[in-house]
C-alpha cells in the first residue's frame, strides 16, 4: 500500500508567497491605476497580498514596512514617497533575511545591496521628452520664453528627475527661462493654487508650462481659465502620465503634449516577487516601455487608455 504523503509536504506545497506592498499614497489617477494593477496582478498570481497605503507620509511607510518585517513576509515591495531616509529600515528588512524590490520610484542609497530590484520608469529621461518637445514646438518662435514649473513632491525623485532631465535638454536655448517654479504635491488642488500664484505674480506673463504630472497641469487648466487665459493656447502645457484625462484634455487642444509614465507595473512586480522567491537573479533594474503623446494623435489615442 502506497503511505500517505506527511501532510507538512503537502503544507509546504500550498505555501502561498506573501508579499507586503507598501503604496505611497493615493495623490494621483496615476497612483490609483498603480495601485489596482498591483491588486489585480497578485490576485491573477495567486500571490496573498498585504497592502497599505501612507497617505504620502514617510514615517507611515517604515511603519508599514516594520510591520511586514513582523509577519515574516516573503517578500516587500514599496513605493518610496521620497528618495532618502531608507537605510535603517531596510538594514532592518536584510537582517530578517527578507528581500525588497523598489516599486515606481527610486532611493538614494549608499549601499544598493539593500535592494533586489528597481522596477519603475527613467524619470530623467521623461524630463528630456518633455524638453525636447519644447524646443521643437518653439523652434520656430523668438524667445524669450518664460516657463512655470508645477514640480510634484518634495524630495520624490520623479520630481527630481523630471526637472533635471527637462533642463539638461532646454539648456541649449538660453532665452528659454524657468522663472517661477514650486512643489504642488502631484494633486489637481495643489497645482491649481500654486499656478493661480505663478498667473497673479507674473500678470499673466507665462508662455510654457511644464508639470511634473496630468494632475496638476489639469488643477493649472482651471487657474489659467479662471485668469482668463486660453490653455494650450497662450501657454503651452506638457505633462506626464498620460492618464485618460489628460489625453481628453489634449484632445481639446487645452494640454499640448503627454509624457507617458506607465504606471501598470503589477504584472511585472508580481514575476519578480515570484522570481525571487525562486531563487532566481533578478536585474537591478527593470524599466516599461513609455511613449510620448501630442496633440495630432490624442483624439485617436483617447480611446485606448487603460487609466
Ligand atoms: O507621475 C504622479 C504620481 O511616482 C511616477 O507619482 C510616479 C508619480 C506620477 O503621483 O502622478
Amino acid at each position: 500500500r502506497i503511505p500517505d504523503l506527511p501532510s507538512d509536504t503537502v503544507a509546504a506545497d500550498k505555501h502561498k508567497i506573501v508579499l507586503g506592498f507598501s503604496q505611497l499614497g493615493s495623490e494621483s489617477d496615476w497612483r490609483n491605476a498603480n495601485t489596482r494593477s498591483i491588486q489585480e496582478a497578485a490576485k491573477e498570481a495567486g500571490i496573498e497580498l498585504l497592502f497599505d497605503n501612507a497617505e504620502q507620509s514617510q514615517e507611515k511607510q517604515i511603519e508599514a514596512i516594520r510591520r511586514f518585517i513582523e509577519r515574516k513576509v516573503d517578500v516587500i515591495a514599496f513605493a518610496p514617497v521620497i528618495e532618502t531616509g531608507w537605510e535603517d529600515i531596510l538594514t532592518e528588512a536584510r537582517q530578517a533575511g527578507i528581500p525588497v524590490i523598489l516599486s515606481d520610484r527610486a532611493v538614494q542609497i549608499s549601499d544598493p545591496s539593500l535592494y533586489v530590484t528597481f522596477i519603475g520608469a527613467d524619470f530623467y529621461e521623461e524630463g528630456r521628452k518633455a524638453g525636447k518637445y519644447l524646443l521643437d514646438k518653439k523652434r520656430n518662435d523668438p524667445g524669450p520664453v518664460v516657463i512655470a514649473e508645477l514640480q510634484g513632491t518634495e524630495g520624490s525623485s520623479p520630481s527630481i528627475e523630471r526637472g533635471r532631465g527637462f533642463r539638461d535638454v532646454i539648456r541649449e536655448r538660453a532665452d528659454m527661462t524657468i522663472a517661477y517654479s514650486a512643489p504642488a504635491d502631484f494633486t489637481v488642488a495643489k497645482g491649481a493654487e500654486v499656478m493661480r500664484g505663478f498667473l497673479r505674480e507674473s500678470g499673466g506673463g507665462i508662455d510654457v508650462l511644464f508639470a511634473h504630472n496630468d494632475d496638476m497641469a489639469l488643477g493649472a487648466i482651471e487657474a489659467i481659465e479662471e485668469f482668463g487665459l486660453k490653455p494650450g493656447e497662450d501657454i503651452v502645457i506638457i505633462s506626464v502620465d498620460g492618464t485618460r484625462k489628460a489625453f481628453e484634455m489634449m484632445a481639446e487642444g487645452k494640454i499640448n503634449c503627454v509624457v507617458e509614465c506607465n504606471p501598470l507595473l503589477g504584472p511585472i512586480l508580481m514575476q519578480a516577487v515570484r522570481e525571487i522567491y525562486e531563487g532566481r537573479t533578478l536585474p537591478k533594474r527593470i524599466v516599461p516601455p513609455e511613449s510620448v503623446f501630442t496633440e495630432v494623435l490624442a483624439e485617436k489615442e483617447v480611446a485606448n487608455r487603460q487609466y
